[in-house]
């Protein structure tokens, strides 16, 4: 099997990362979006990261259905077998990657768009979001009751994010985050090898 990424992407940092964890046998390819190259278009036709790919089967993507795959694939190492665990994991995953996904219209709409296109009050609803999820996470401290789940990674994968794309902006809306990084880093010692970097 091998993961179409790139350094900087924090859905790839989040699949990588779970490929580790599970101890499964996972290869990685840097990929550029931009340049969309057809082992990208052709194994997955939105162009996006992460891909994973597997020797004579279908491609699998997004993020979130490759961490549901390397569960599978691992005899269940990403989510807790009982329900509540389960769903309480899958819940953290998501409200993660809906942050994620509001960082990265932050960027894309700097990025992609002419200066004087550039919708400030669009930015601004995405960046209300984000501050109410990481408040979210203030009140709500996670909890490693369950071990180290997909939940988890996801949210070490956006914190890697937070880091290199919007440092100094975002850490007093989450004071906790250094309390789960340090909890985080001691179950998976291999974070800083993964994390996004620019
Ligand atoms: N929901 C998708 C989001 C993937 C995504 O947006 N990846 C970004 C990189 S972090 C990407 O490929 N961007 C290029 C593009 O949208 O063309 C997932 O979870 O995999």
């Amino acid at each position: 099997m091998k993961i179409l990424y790139s350094p900087a992407s924090p859905y790839s940092a989040k699949v990588r990362m779970a490929a580790r964890h599970t101890g499964l046998s996972v290869e990685s390819e840097v990929v550029k979006t931009d340049d969309e190259p057809s082992l990208l278009i052709e194994n997955n036709p939105l162009g996006k990261i992460p891909v994973l790919l597997q020797d004579g089967d279908s491609p699998v993507f997004d993020s979130r259905a490759i961490m549901q795959f390397l569960d599978r694939q691992s005899g269940g190492k990403l989510y807790p077998v009982d329900p509540a665990g389960r769903t309480q994991a899958e819940v953290l995953e998501a409200l993660a990657d809906g942050i994620t996904d509001c960082l990265l219209a932050h960027v894309y709409e700097r990025r992609f768009r002419p200066e004087e296109k550039i919708h400030q009050p669009w930015l601004d609803k995405q960046w209300s979001k984000v501050t109410r999820g990481l408040a979210w996470l203030e009140a709500n401290p996670v909890s490693f009751t369950d071990g180290l789940t997909g939940g988890h990674i996801a949210l070490a994968a956006l914190t890697g994010y937070l880091e290199l794309r919007f440092a100094g902006q975002w850490e007093t809306f989450w004071p906790g985050h250094r309390a789960f990084i340090t909890e985080f880093e001691a179950r998976f010692p291999a974070y800083s090898e993964f994390k996004s970097r620019g």
